[in-house]
């Protein structure tokens, strides 16, 4: 039988791409190869779940709170809004992440819809086997999202020319590969 899949598409936002309070490099660029996927899993069918970073004004993640970042993604403001270019079809389940002040939450296994429920409890419901994951950033979120769903018993295909990281070291987002490959995800640039 075929396994059941979901299309994870990871934070992408415009405080995340070029010209956002933490821009990630070519962040923009995920937005194409990604529309090409959601095409794919939308006309089959194919259910299709949207993270975003959704922080309060104030919260200890952003340095203004003692905390690592620049204000970024900050709720109901231009820089927390999917990117533009983002063809995310109404049937698109959203998933808010980042909403306590007082965690950074990378993950999308720790954020909910907008009912209260969790990707893992949601994903579970559909039958969902594998996740194909793609976004921003692939040193935080990508990572930590793909290491729950692992962790969580779900199967992983991260694509890989549909992220791209923050890179506070150069090498990091190389690493975070790696340890997603460990960890046993899969890797892709197929568009499939
Ligand atoms: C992220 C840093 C801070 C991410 C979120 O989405 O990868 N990174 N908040
Ligand atoms: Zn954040």
């Amino acid at each position: 039988m075929e396994e059941k899949v979901a299309l994870v598409i990871v934070d992408v936002q415009n405080d995340f791409c070029p010209g956002g309070s933490l821009s990630v490099a070519e962040g923009d660029q995920v937005v194409a190869v990604l529309n090409r996927h959601i095409e794919k899993f939308f006309s089959a069918g194919l259910p299709i779940f949207a993270t975003r970073d959704w922080h309060p004004a104030n919260t200890r993640h952003f340095n203004t709170g003692g905390g690592q970042w620049p204000p970024h993604c900050v709720q109901n403001t231009e820089g927390g809004k999917f990117h533009p270019d983002l063809a995310l079809p109404k049937s698109a389940v959203i998933i808010s992440k980042g909403v306590s002040p007082d965690a950074d939450s990378y993950s999308g296994f720790e954020a909910t819809d907008a009912a209260g429920v969790g990707l893992g409890q949601r994903l579970r419901r559909l039958g969902v086997e594998r996740l194909f994951v793609g976004g921003l950033a692939t040193d935080y979120c990508v990572k930590f999202t793909v290491l729950d769903g692992l962790k969580e018993g779900f199967k992983v295909t991260l694509l890989e020319d549909a992220v791209r990281g923050v890179n506070l070291r150069p090498s990091d987002s190389a690493q975070a590969i790696e340890e997603m490959v460990r960890a046993g995800a899969d890797r892709s640039t197929a568009s499939i």
